[in-house]
């Protein structure tokens, strides 16, 4: 499988959707302009320690300002769809209440620029960056930011929602919750066990409702979803106690979310793993029938499976652990092939994730994969990233191929731009960004995917 050679173009339906993926507060910079309130994630980067080099969002790619140009790099590119985050404190600078208009206008011209382009917008509503003011009343924590959620969303409905045919409510729960209230390695940089678990439940809940609000203003042709982030996690050796490790770890990152969301249910093992943090107090009968409100597509993110051994729980009484932890340890297996980043490259583990999808939930909807990419240090010959891309171009056509109801493939990412907590070092664009003159210089992964839209690359 680790070839480097991308399917043949034809592996792939007509109508097949190729786009790349952006998140607001990764490249609009502009955090202070034309009314944005703080995010979480303005608030986080100012602590000391929280990003690996100390930066912030506050000038990104000054995507707020070029984004003109940005959209050109995509025509150039040959992509039929871009999907972008809008950010909630530029449309609402306290989170709820008063409405920014500048905000708003920003985002209008961002779509009515991409349709001028011919290209179909994917709007994420929510990719990370709750306004600070929501988290100083509980951020996800509270049931409440659910429903201003959903508020949120109909705002932006209301002044997008005839332009913008495809909507996803969450990007990556997962991270919202897990990485950001249990491990405190993304914004708010907490580290909780029933607080995680509750803001876990409360986007799921804050998804529903906005799916809701969204079906309500009837949009003729709206297609409606949500991205997860899915990793198959491996058990590190066939030792019983490593493989109930891996299945915990899987409980953690992926059904989680996918039971309630994709099966209506609540994950079998809920309570044997989480019980000692929370006594799920957050659950309301009515919240499964919102979560499960069934979906018009699912978004995929794919990067990695994970290797998980059972790890010795830091303080083994139930009683007293209250802190984040499940008694998992991830590995890296000998030998693995690994990314510029040092993250493990197994394109079969996108194959596994899809078919797994199909053969779990008997009403899977439609699959984007939202993200999918390859991270590095920068190299403007990334020959890396194209075989990356390659390898998991072939994992989608052999899903494909097994029946799984695959519509489109989304870079991550167009360009350069805030990797989070480690800041600007980490690179996934297919096109570089000086950070100094704000500079965009095409890769070698961005022309290889050109031809390859064009058809060039078909062969193999
Ligand atoms: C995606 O998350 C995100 O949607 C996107 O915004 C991001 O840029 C992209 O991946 C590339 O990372 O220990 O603090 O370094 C994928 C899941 C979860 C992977 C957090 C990296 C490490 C966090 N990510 N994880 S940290």
């Amino acid at each position: 499988e680790q070839t480097g050679t991308a399917p043949r173009r034809d592996a792939f339906p007509p109508g097949f959707v190729w786009g790349t993926a952006t998140a607001a507060y990764q490249i609009e910079g502009a955090a202070a302009e034309d009314g944005r309130g703080p995010s979480i994630w303005d608030a986080f980067c100012a602590i000391p320690g929280a990003v690996a080099d100390g930066s912030s969002g506050e000038h990104a790619c000054d995507h707020y300002h070029r984004w003109a140009e940005d959209l050109d790099l995509l025509v150039d590119l040959g992509v039929g769809a871009y999907r972008f985050s809008v950010a909630w404190p530029r449309v609402l600078p306290e989170g709820r209440g008063r409405v920014n208009r500048k905000g708003i206008d920003f985002y209008r011209r961002l779509v009515d620029g991409l349709r001028e382009r011919g290209i179909t917008p994917f709007l994420t509503l929510y990719h990370w960056d709750l306004p600070q003011a929501l988290e100083e009343l509980g951020g996800w924590r509270n049931r409440d930011t659910a429903r201003w959620f959903a508020d949120y969303t109909a705002v932006v409905d209301e002044a997008l929602g005839e332009a913008v045919p495809y909507w996803i409510t969450l990007n990556e729960p997962y991270c919202s919750s897990i990485v950001g209230y249990a491990e405190g390695r993304h914004a708010p940089g907490a580290r909780e066990g029933h607080g995680a678990l509750a803001a876990a439940h409360h986007l799921l809940l804050g998804h529903g409702l906005a799916v809701q609000r969204l079906r309500a203003a009837a949009r003729p042709g709206r297609m409606i979803g949500v991205t997860l982030n899915m990793s198959p996690t491996v058990p590190g050796t066939d030792a019983p106690g490593d493989v109930a490790a891996a299945r915990r770890m899987d409980l953690l990152v992926n059904r989680q979310f996918t039971e309630p969301l994709l099966g209506g249910r609540y994950a079998e093992d809920m309570e044997e793993v989480f019980g000692a943090l929370t006594d799920f107090s957050f659950r309301r009968e009515e919240d499964l029938d919102l979560i499960s409100t069934p979906l018009d597509f699912l978004g995929v993110n794919y990067y990695y499976r994970i290797h998980a051994v059972e790890a010795p729980y830091r303080e083994p009484d139930p009683a007293r652990r209250t802190a984040f932890d499940i008694g998992v340890r991830t590995v890296e297996p000998p030998s693995a092939r690994t990314s510029g980043l040092g993250w493990v490259v197994e394109p079969h583990g996108l194959y596994e994730t899809l078919t797994g999808l199909r053969t779990r939930y008997p009403h899977l909807p439609p699959v984007y994969i939202t993200e999918n990419g390859y991270g590095d240090y920068g190299e403007l010959e990334d020959t890396g990233r194209i075989a990356y891309i390659a390898d998991h171009l072939a994992a989608v056509r052999d899903a494909l191929a097994a029946g799984v109801d695959v519509r489109g493939y989304f870079c991550w990412s167009l360009i350069d731009n805030f990797e989070w907590a480690r800041g600007y070092d980490a690179r996934f664009g297919l096109v570089h960004v000086d950070y100094r003159t704000q500079t965009r210089t095409p890769k070698a992964s961005y022309r290889w995917f050109r031809d390859y839209l064009r058809g060039a690359g078909a062969e193999g």
